[in-house]
């Protein structure tokens, strides 16, 4: 084969974009589309331009006070641990939305299914703020990465007087480390812990996937910089 130099720069701004576009699979992570490319499932809506879950039943006298008023959508939470519902429809398996050994009950969610190439490490953030009307059950928010869930903020977090619920945590960020072979499903909860009663709510937004270079990516920069620094100081000796 005879590349030209100009030849190798084109090849490799090709497996730039490339490698760019696989990347970049996770759609309106931002929420700017509203729901468009999320599966949405129970109490989901938009609220200013970010993702909103509630816990709260779309029926008078279900759960939750005052009922219904909590609930944004007019479509109710779904049965947790039930088989098809909250953790099936969005890409867990029942028992995931459960607070360690406390059972959840009910709930809302978010889920999106797409390709994460090159493997390797990759960082998810988030921006979030937790709200709630519990008092005693560890009502919370979570989030799942390919089957694997974090529990970002429960009833106890949110300490800061609000309305109209009653609590809040404040705005927050969520960042976790993970391994991606290809396909990420992430899933994204909110659940009624104990009960159904005493709704909780999750405002999400800003979610982004970063690369992590591998350490051997690192090595082999710094290798190259080394190298560029023998040739300069041999030439600046001969
Ligand atoms: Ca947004
Ligand atoms: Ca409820
Ligand atoms: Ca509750």
């Amino acid at each position: 084969m005879n590349r030209t130099p100009r030849s190798l720069c084109a090849a490799a701004a090709v497996a730039f974009v490339l490698v760019g576009q696989a990347q970049a699979q996770l759609l309106n992570g931002d929420f700017s589309n509203g729901l468009t490319n999320w599966n949405p499932v129970g109490d989901a809506s938009i609220s200013s331009g970010a993702a909103f879950l509630t816990t709260a039943e779309a029926v008078l006298g279900l759960d939750d006070f005052p009922n219904p008023s909590f609930n944004v959508s007019g479509t109710s939470p779904l049965a947790a641990n039930s088989g098809s519902g909250l953790e099936q429809s969005t890409g867990l398996v029942d028992g995931d939305a459960n607070f360690g050994a406390n059972p959840a009950f009910e709930g809302s969610g978010l889920s999106q299914t797409f390709s994460l190439l090159p493997a390797g490490l990759y960082q998810l953030s988030f921006t979030y703020n937790f709200f709630t009307n519990e008092v005693t059950a560890f009502d919370h928010a979570y989030v799942g990465i390919n089957g694997t869930v974090y529990s970002f903020a429960d009833t106890f977090d949110a300490i800061i007087a609000s309305s109209p619920y009653n609590f809040e945590t404040g705005p927050q960020n969520f960042i976790q480390v993970f391994t991606s072979t290809g396909p990420v499903t992430l899933s994204f909860g909110v659940a009624d812990i104990a009960s159904f009663d005493l709704t909780s709510a999750v405002l999400i937004d800003g979610i982004t996937l970063t690369a992590i270079p591998e350490p051997s990516t690192y090595a082999a920069l710094v290798g190259s910089l080394a190298l560029g620094f023998v040739a300069l100081r041999r030439r600046r000796a001969a």
